[in-house]
């Protein structure tokens, strides 16, 4: 029995040595070799090929190498009754917070206008917001949102945040799903973190931007589909959203010709907010092999139904 490990880019070399070298005992394979499918108990995923799980018929776990999970329901071969875990690690945790805080005070301090009036050798001093000029509201308060938003709160920011169920966090305005209109109101700065599912999909469009303060900043790290393009492109024309940090995208890479790439009010990364460190993760997917040979209940076990 042995833990199958794919992804379609080259640093599919560092997972299969992450989880060597955290249990040189364990049988772990690159897709890409001979292998015979009826051995795979587990497999370790990452943007998998599609139809991929329909080899496998004595598949018992898939294991994302990430937080999110939208890509294994998005493949018609991954059958719901097979228990599926995600990511959680403190290294993704410390790294979105640290990104996302990235983002605000750039926002906060116009570095991004900075960086484009170089261009012209434009110098320039245009006024500063400060912690106290805005609100922060954060759309998901799971593992990623909830620590975000406790870290925004602890370096003195006004933070809120929303969730499909009520939560109770230290310093955090809280609102559960039947609040989006008011907690849309109030913040200047919005944060997708939510999974990406059907209910989810396209919630970042013309209707919620409108009920957003005029002039909010949008920092999108969660999944490109949460997005609307062509909403966004004509908020920022017309104002109601003041600029936008884009992590994630619909089409990744980005198409070359995106009007984003050229737009003076978008700041592109490349998927980047918070990446699985595969030494930081092996313990916790060796530890799922382990548990699943005897029966235990997994570790960072998804919801089926919920769809994250
Ligand atoms: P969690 O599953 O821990 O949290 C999800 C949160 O969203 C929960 O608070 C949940 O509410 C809420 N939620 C889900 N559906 C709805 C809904 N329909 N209405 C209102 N609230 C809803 O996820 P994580 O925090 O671990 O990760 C969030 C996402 O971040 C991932 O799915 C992934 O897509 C993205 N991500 C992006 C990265 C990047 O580099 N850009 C890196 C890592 C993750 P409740 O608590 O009530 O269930
Ligand atoms: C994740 C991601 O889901 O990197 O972990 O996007």
């Amino acid at each position: 029995m042995s833990i199958l490990v794919v992804r379609q880019d080259e640093k599919i070399s560092d997972w299969v040595s992450a989880l060597q070298q955290c249990d040189p005992e364990i049988p772990i394979i690159d897709y890409r070799d001979s292998h015979q499918p009826s051995d795979v108990k587990m497999m370790l995923v990452w943007k998998q090929p599609q139809g991929i799980f329909s080899t496998y018929p004595n598949l018992e776990c898939v294991s994302s190498m990430g937080a999110g999970v939208d890509f294994i329901f998005e493949d018609p071969s991954y059958r719901k009754q097979i228990p599926m875990t995600r990511v959680v690690d403190p290294l993704l945790v410390s790294d979105m917070e640290e990104f996302v805080s990235a983002q605000i005070y750039n926002y906060l301090k116009g570095l991004h206008i900075y960086t484009g009036n170089m261009q012209q050798a434009l110098w320039e001093q245009k006024p500063y917001l400060r912690k106290s000029d805005v609100s922060i509201g954060i759309l998901g308060l799971g593992v990623l949102g909830s620590a975000t938003a406790m870290s925004l709160s602890k370096q003195g920011f006004k933070v809120q945040g929303w969730s499909q169920s009520q939560k109770k966090i230290e310093g955090v305005r809280c609102y559960d799903d039947t609040a989006l209109d008011v907690f849309l109101s109030q913040s200047d700065i919005l944060v997708n973190l939510l999974p990406l599912t059907p209910q989810t999909r396209g919630i970042l469009n013309a209707n919620l931007f409108s009920k957003l303060p005029k002039g909010s900043f949008l920092i999108q790290v969660a999944r490109g589909p949460h997005l609307e393009e062509k909403d966004l492109l004509e908020a920022l024309d017309q104002g109601q959203i003041s600029g936008a940090a884009l992590d994630v995208f619909s089409q990744e890479p980005l198409d070359k010709n995106h009007p984003f790439w050229t737009h003076k009010k978008v700041l592109i990364t490349p998927h980047c907010a918070s990446i699985s460190a595969p030494s930081s993760v092996a313990p916790q997917i060796i530890d799922n092999y382990k548990r699943l040979l005897k029966a235990q209940t997994l570790l960072n076990q998804v919801d089926t139904v919920k769809g994250y």
